[in-house]
């Protein structure tokens, strides 16, 4: 069959259409009237239930199977022809093996179902920084989804031609059953295989499957870089806009920080932040040698627990149209709540993310409380609604990065910011980062996780040799942007928070812009550069100085504990990490030893 003018492409469809038998195989085109047509038949079928469309223009509602609510890491697998390819950071089958465990439950598991064909850009269609994918799917749910988080249809049939190349995204939700589900990568055939799940981060194809996993094995290769980070503009009085990538772990404010509102004093003095993406960066070296990063989706994939408008009010505002909810409280109004939003639930009537009836104050058998959002439930929305987003997002170039940050939340240790000295200290910085688990998450609190640049889940290749290509890109990029540590969680002896965290974060944000211009001087400690705590700019801000003072400290014999930590993370890497981690390790205990 011919569907689109390139021939490999029509081939593959023809190969997996005869493995999964659907009954029918539609392109998506992109076009409103098919986007509309098929939203009607999911409704039809109860996959979709509309929202409210007067309260909630555009808006739809989906639930997950209650065992199919998370990225599944166990089953997350990269096959490569030789195990140390993969890494002791992922899990790893043989490509032959992958293909054909995968293939037993893919076989004929789409019989009286459609397999839809979408073509998606990650970047602007036409980029020279963009890549082409094509997913194969039996979920209109997905459809719907990747609409809106990539540029889908034959706009980009178009700009792949006859013969461009395109990663091979086939995507099957089988019987949703945990026993038969594999997230398979095949980076040396620029292929991925999903079979046995409908959740998001396992089946839009084109976020941390293509964008992080499938783009970092190919960026590493190509001279460039695929991040788990935030992009974000920060304007000043003066007008200028610089900006900042950044990598936080998971339940760090990664959607939070990259729209957050200035607090009242720096609005007044003229700052304003636009947002560019909340998840994923890819950045290359321009022809003027500098390092540039487009955001590769066009929407948000965000949790809703928690998200209000005091945490996030531009997020509030960026879901009210054209957005689709999963996992959440259905209100019987047919709108839409979940734990730690705004207001109040419905007394009577609502039902939870797993459908059944729900209302405020209910406990399980054990006397738990029943939430009524799934903790990992999440909104798909438009990037393009968000009240920050700017027209950047669309520059094929991206935007100049000035300043790189990682993060984590450590409750001690960790001052408020700090600024690595050279490009090759910041690798070591953001190899070395690490979290501390919250009662939220499970095992035990206050455990340190580890999770290099925050790319430990989502790294397609060995992460030591990871390592070594963010080091030779230092020595290819002609200004590199200056790398910097920050910690929001800071607390004191009580366990209280030290800094007020939310829009009060653009003050470090100020702070190290100033630094990335080299504009103020600061106090070097052995981890780094500090600031002198007038340089933080506390306008409209009533901290005790004591806090600003406890932020900033840096306990030496702490920091030995934490070196001693991390020299044990580093074993598992064996001969393959890089000679100069160790020589920025060995430089780092001679500083705090002195
Ligand atoms: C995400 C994640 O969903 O990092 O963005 O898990
Ligand atoms: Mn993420």
């Amino acid at each position: 069959m011919s569907l689109t003018r390139h021939q490999e492409l029509n081939l593959w469809i023809d190969e997996m259409a005869k493995m999964c038998q659907p009954d029918d195989i539609v392109l998506i085109d992109g076009s409103d009237t098919q986007k509309a047509d098929l939203t009607k038949q999911a409704c039809d079928t109860g996959e979709i239930i509309e929202l409210d469309q007067e309260k909630l223009p555009g808006c739809l509602y989906h639930r997950t199977a209650v065992n199919d609510v998370a990225r599944t890491e166990n089953l997350t697998f990269i096959c490569t022809s030789k195990k140390e390819d993969a890494g002791p950071n992922n899990n790893w089958m043989k490509p032959a093996d992958g293909y054909k465990r995968a293939a037993e439950i893919f076989k004929g598991s789409m019989k009286g179902r459609t397999m839809y064909v979408i073509p998606f850009s990650m970047g602007p269609v036409g980029s020279e920084f963009s890549k082409i994918g094509v997913e194969l799917t039996d979920s209109i749910y997905v459809v719907l989804n990747m609409l809106i988080m990539t540029r889908a249809g034959q706009k980009v049939l178009d700009q792949l031609g006859t013969d461009g190349e395109f990663t091979h995204c086939l995507h099957g939700k089988a019987e949703r059953d945990i026993e038969k589900r594999l997230i398979m990568h095949f980076p040396e055939d620029n292929a991925i295989w999903s079979v046995g799940s409908g959740y998001g981060g396992n089946v839009l194809l084109g976020k941390k499957c293509l964008a992080l996993r499938i783009a970092s094995y190919i960026a590493r290769k190509e001279s460039w870089l695929a991040e788990h980070m935030l992009i974000l503009g920060i304007e000043r009085p003066s007008g200028r806009i610089d900006y900042v990538a950044a990598a936080f772990p998971s339940a760090c404010g990664k959607t939070n920080l990259a729209m957050l509102i200035p607090p009242e004093g720096l609005q007044a003095k003229g700052y304003k932040i636009w947002t560019v993406g909340d998840d994923i960066a890819w950045m290359r070296i321009d022809t003027d040698g500098k390092l540039w990063a487009i955001n590769p989706e066009t929407g948000f994939f965000g949790v809703a627990p928690g998200t209000n408008m005091k945490s996030n009010p531009n997020a509030v505002k960026t879901v009210q149209k054209n957005t689709i909810f999963t996992n959440v409280l259905l209100n019987p109004d047919r709108t839409v709540w979940w734990e730690d939003g705004d207001g109040d639930p419905p007394a009577e009537g609502a039902f939870d993310w797993k459908g059944q009836p729900w209302k405020p104050g209910m406990k399980d058998e054990n006397g738990n409380p029943i939430t009524g959002a799934h903790p990992n439930s999440r909104f798909t929305a438009p990037i393009a609604q968000c009240p920050t987003h700017t027209y950047r997002l669309d520059h094929h170039h991206g935007v100049n990065i000035s300043a790189i940050i990682f993060g984590g939340r450590r409750a001690k240790l960790a001052p408020l910011v700090y600024q690595s000295f050279d490009w090759n200290h910041g690798v070591y910085v953001g190899a070395t980062m690490a979290s501390e688990r919250t009662a939220a998450q499970f095992g035990k609190i206050g455990e340190v996780r580890r999770d290099p640049m925050a790319m430990l889940p989502f790294c397609g290749y060995n992460m030591a040799d990871y390592f070594a290509h963010w080091f030779n890109m230092g020595k290819k990029i002609k200004e590199p942007p200056k790398i910097f540590h920050v910690n929001w969680f800071r607390q004191d002896e009580n366990g209280d928070y030290l800094w007020p965290g939310f829009g009060e974060n653009l003050r470090v944000l100020e702070w190290i812009l100033e630094r990335a211009n080299e504009d103020i001087d600061a106090e070097e400690t052995p981890i780094g550069f500090i600031p002198k705590p007038q340089d933080i700019d506390m306008t409209g801000l009533d901290l005790p100085a004591e806090n600003m003072q406890k932020l900033l400290s840096i306990d030496p014999e702490d920091w030995l504990k934490e070196a001693q930590n991390v020299s044990e993370y580093f074993i598992q890497f064996g001969d393959r990490l890089p000679k100069e981690i160790l020589k920025q390790h060995a430089a780092l205990l001679e500083r705090l030893k002195k």
